[in-house]
């Protein structure tokens, strides 16, 4: 004999069954029923534009179209946690207009731990492998041979004639990074190729072809969308040490260089051309070959990067026109490209075809503070 009090479970036992059953075969029903959503109904916040969109209303990633080979390349993003919005922007364009077609992996570096906040954000951005390294401090810090009182008097020099960065520590740490540690970083050891990526630049045109490639096959090392003029105060004595090492080293100088982008008069004087550093796609195997490796050693250890505040743009720039062929230097002529406060913007055709975005009427390569002319030259 059943007591009523066994027919009540057994009515309850059935009902609690029959939901788990209908909450596993029927989306919708689980949907409905859940225990957020029944939360929601009673307290009242369940606003119909917290109901999720359904899946039948995506449309499919459309299948891309993918080369069968790959070269051995990584987005490289030296940047602080702070940077997470800047750095997101940039990234988001290059995935939209590149990366979603092409899968290329991320490293990204700090000379401070990356938070869980950050690594969270940055990795939910794309499909592809993304690193985040840790720079060792002996790669950072100002060095402790450098001679302090003289640091920084020269500091408050700059600070005196308004010079940018001139008073940071900081962004002298990073220039010498990037013009001699980056690639030495443990994460990167593994590839050859890079593009390095700035917060909050932009990214007009689609890139519908693979840079990387054609840097590996057509034996490019340095490519770049912007070149202009450093500031003199910043870089006083830099060629002067530049002329010693050639005199010292002239078996390391190939005799189709690009000598004529970085000086007028044969190498006497810096016209001060360089490459924007913030946007480059490079061979990192060019950067510790034997000629750049010997010359960043020499200029490191003249205290320049602290004693004046040079920079990785021309550091890099006169490495890669004096050890590269001038055909190994790419001119990226169809890729827009803005950082504050100048942009590349392609013209005519370029435009039209890589779907660009730029007004054609701002672009910065034939300003009078251009030094593409020069670049230009090298091909006349
Ligand atoms: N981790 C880290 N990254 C830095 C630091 N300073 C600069 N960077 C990064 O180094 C790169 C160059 O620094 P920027 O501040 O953009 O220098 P800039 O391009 O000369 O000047 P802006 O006009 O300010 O863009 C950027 O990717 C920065 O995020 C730093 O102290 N730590
Ligand atoms: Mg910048």
């Amino acid at each position: 004999m059943m007591t009523p009090m066994r027919y009540v479970l057994l009515v309850l036992g059935i009902i609690v069954g029959l939901h788990y059953i209908l909450s596993f075969t029927h989306d919708e029903y689980g949907k409905a029923t859940s225990v957020s959503r029944i939360t929601d109904f009673i307290s009242g916040s369940g606003s119909p534009y917290r109901e999720t969109i359904p899946d039948q209303y995506y449309k499919p990633a459309d299948p891309v179209y993918t080369l069968d080979r790959k070269a051995n390349a990584t987005f490289v993003m030296l940047v602080r946690n702070s940077d997470l919005s800047g750095i997101m922007s940039s990234m988001k364009q290059l995935e939209d207009r590149f990366n979603r077609k092409f899968n290329y992996p991320y490293v990204l570096l700090n000379d401070e731990p990356f938070t869980e906040e950050f690594k969270k954000y940055i990795s939910a951005l794309t499909h592809a492998d993304v690193e985040f390294g840790l720079i060792p401090k002996e790669h950072w810090v100002q060095p402790p041979w450098i001679d302090e009182k003289k640091a920084s008097a020269a500091r408050e020099g700059m600070v005196n004639q308004n010079v940018i960065y001139g008073g940071s520590v900081p962004y002298r740490n990073m220039c010498r990074f990037n013009s001699g540690f980056f690639y030495r970083q443990e994460l990167l050891q593994k590839y050859r190729y890079y593009w390095r990526v700035e917060p909050d630049v932009k990214f007009f045109c689609d890139i519908d072809y693979d840079p990387f490639l054609v840097m590996q096959d057509q034996q490019k090392v340095y490519g770049f969308t912007i070149s202009l003029f450093e500031y003199p105060e910043t870089i006083p004595t830099l060629w002067q040490h530049v002329r010693a090492f050639i005199k010292e080293n002239p078996g390391l100088i190939p005799v189709d260089n690009a000598m004529a982008f970085l000086s007028d008069d044969g190498g006497e004087s810096y016209n001060r051309c360089h490459f924007w550093s913030n946007f480059e796609i490079a061979d990192m195997d060019f950067w510790r070959s034997e000629g750049y490796s010997k010359l960043f050693d020499y200029l490191d250890e003249k205290g320049g990067f602290y004693y004046e505040r040079w920079g990785d743009a021309p550091v890099h720039s006169i490495g890669a026109a004096l050890f590269a062929r001038k055909e190994q230097l790419h001119f990226f002529d169809d890729i827009g490209y803005r950082h504050e406060p100048f942009q590349h913007c392609p013209q005519g055709d370029l435009h039209s075809k890589s779907k660009c975005w730029c007004d054609p009427g701002q672009n910065f390569d034939y300003e009078w503070y251009s030094c593409l002319n020069k670049y230009d030259a090298l091909f006349k």
